[in-house]
Order: C-alpha cells, then sequence, then structure tokens
C-alpha cells in the first residue's frame, strides 16, 4: 500500500538505516544508509558496536509514495578485502554504471575505502578486489560536477581513525591536534575517470571562519568531526559535515571544491542520538536534507532510522537552520 512518508518521520521502520546519501537518479531518490544491526553489546568510542554487515538501497518514486527497499545490494562476505564494519557509503554514477563507495576495516583492522559497481542504481553491486589505492579513514561522498569531474571527500575523527593519518602513513599512537592548532579537515581527491582510483594524492581540505582564520581543533562546534558531503548551489561549493561530540550538522562555502571553504552556520540542530550524518539533494525544485536519528529504536545510539526534510536557502545563499523536533 502506498503511504506517503512524512518529514521527519522515519523513511523505513522494517530495518534500522543511517547516514542517509541521497541521490536522484532515473527521475527518483535512491538512498544508500548505513544498514545499523539490531545487536545489544558494549559500545565505545571507537565506534565497535557500528559492527554493520550489509547495504540495503532504498528509493522514493515522489513523497507521495512509501519508500521501497531493494534488498541486500552489497554483503560484507563478497567483499574480499573487508573484514568488518561496512560504515556509511554513497553512490555516483557515471560511465553509465552506478558506482557505490563504502569503508570498511580490512584485515589489519585499518578503515579503507572500496567500490563496486552495476548497472542499475539499486544494484546488486560488485565489488572490486581490493580497496582504492591510497584510501583511508571513513564516509566517502562523491561530488561529480558539472564538467564531469568526480570528487571524493572523506575522513572521520576517533573510530573512524583521521588522526592516525596526519603523517601520511597509518600510525596507531597518534592523537589529534592540540585544542589551539587548526582542526583536522577532511580529505578530498579526484576520481580517475573509470570511478575505480584516485588521480591524485588526497589533500586536506581547510575550514577557515570569515577572517580566513584556520577552525582550531578545541573549537567542537565548529570544526569537523565526520560525514562530509558536498553540493553546489548558485555556483557555490557547500560542505557540510558532522561536529560529533556537539553533535550538528554545520556548513561553510567556497568557489573551489578543494576549498578553502569559510564557515557559515548550522544546518540541523542536535538529534536523538550520538551521531549525526546527512546529504541534500535537489528533487524537482525543491532542496531536502536526509538525515538520521536514533527515535525509531527509543534512543540506542546504534540503532538508527533515516529521516528527510525540506531544506531552504536564504537569498545570500546561506542555509535556515533546522530543529527537527519543531
Ligand atoms: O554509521 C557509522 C558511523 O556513524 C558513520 O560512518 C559516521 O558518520 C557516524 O554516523
Amino acid at each position: 500500500m502506498n503511504k506517503p512518508i512524512k518529514p521527519n518521520d522515519p523513511i523505513v521502520t522494517h530495518i534500522y538505516t543511517a547516514d542517509p546519501s541521497a541521490h536522484v537518479f532515473e527521475g527518483k531518490i535512491y538512498i544508500y544508509p548505513s544498514h545499523d544491526l539490531d545487536l545489544d553489546g558494549p559500545s565505545n568510542d571507537n565506534g565497535d558496536q557500528y559492527a554493520m554487515e550489509d547495504y540495503h538501497v532504498l528509493s522514493i518514486d515522489n513523497f507521495k509514495s512509501s519508500c521501497i527497499d531493494h534488498g541486500e545490494a552489497l554483503h560484507l562476505k563478497d567483499i574480499p578485502w573487508a573484514k568488518q564494519q561496512l560504515w556509511a557509503p554513497d553512490a555516483a554514477l557515471k560511465n553509465n554504471t552506478y558506482y557505490l563507495f563504502f569503508p570498511a576495516k580490512d584485515h589489519d583492522h585499518i578503515f579503507r575505502i572500496g567500490v563496486a559497481t552495476s548497472p542499475s542504481p539499486s544494484g546488486p553491486f560488485t565489488p572490486q578486489e581490493t580497496y582504492i589505492p591510497g584510501s583511508f579513514s571513513i564516509d566517502p561522498a562523491v561530488f561529480v560536477d558539472e564538467n564531469d569531474k568526480a570528487y571524493m571527500v572523506f575522513g572521520g575523527l576517533w573510530g573512524g581513525q583521521l588522526e592516525k593519518w596526519q603523517k601520511g602513513t597509518f600510525n596507531p599512537d597518534a592523537a589529534g591536534p592540540a585544542a589551539t592548532e587548526p582542526a583536522l579537515g577532511p580529505r578530498i581527491a579526484e576520481l580517475s575517470d573509470d570511478m575505480l582510483t584516485f588521480k591524485e594524492m588526497p589533500q586536506e581540505i581547510s575550514i577557515v571562519d570569515e577572517d580566513g582564520k584556520p577552525i582550531l581543533a578545541g573549537d567542537e562546534q565548529r570544526r569537523y568531526f565526520e560525514g562530509p558531503w558536498i553540493h553546489k548551489y548558485n555556483g557555490y561549493y557547500y560542505l557540510s559535515y558532522s561536529t560529533g561530540t556537539t553533535h550538528c550538522l554545520v556548513y561553510a562555502m567556497s568557489q573551489n571544491p578543494k576549498g578553502p571553504y569559510v564557515f557559515k552556520g548550522t544546518i540541523l540542530t542536535p538529534v536523538v542520538g550520538w551521531t549525526t550524518h546527512h546529504s541534500i539533494v535537489q528533487f524537482e525544485d525543491k532542496w531536502y536534507l536526509f538525515y538520521h536519528d536514533s527515535s525509531l529504536s527509543g534512543g540506542v545510539n546504534h540503532k538508527r532510522c533515516v529521516k528527510y526534510t525540506e531544506l531552504t536557502f536564504n537569498e545570500d545563499g546561506t542555509i535556515q537552520t533546522i530543529d527537527p523536533y519543531k
């Protein structure tokens, strides 16, 4: 039965979903979320409780119809290089092929980013034998620009291991910068034309304040934590992300996809649950924010549900702040 999906309601309730990456493919909204498991166990700052093993692709014809779950699109057991923890994915269309990008820990417990392909936006996706060479950390988001150049932005602190890559190789003992030093930024790299490798070494994105000064690591209301997303509006690139410990979705703007980005403000105030993670998509003539909270499980951090709400730009290109519970 067709049941319209109301804003700020879970788009599906039969499984736990999170980290929604939404795209318009073939005239519909396709959502590529994490599939949270209904497991109970110890929780820690390393994120071991996020033990996901597969991906389901969801789609919405329009907001008057219900959300379709296309079933399992990729499973951990079919990814040769991956050992555990299929975290936040994204998808892109190029070369008449759909690409699913996803992080997972390899057999050395190091997060890497893999890619899988399909002729259909709903999968199933066939993974490559190895992860993308030179990839690390979590939360890949792929932005395909109007000139067809594709960029992957990625990275996450703490369990996402970004701190451990500050010198270019994995240092399991590395800590983040001191509170008075510039915060770590997400990484960005242009993808090769076949979308399977990086065309260049990933570089760090700089996020600065209105005076051009770097946002500092101790500025937890504004500094980058995880969950990057790039979209373009009126010629400007928008980098939005989670502030982690302060639980907001915030954004910064630039005229260059690689930055520097100037911090602008908050998109979404804190949701129920520790994590917050989103995507921004235009469908027909409106813009939407897809996000998650933990309301479906009564607040269990690792049992989340994807929701959506409309996003509004002001005349000057800034974004109106959303409180999802008002
Ligand atoms: O879903 C696992 C992790 O939680 C994601 O990779 C982060 O962005 C956070 O949402």
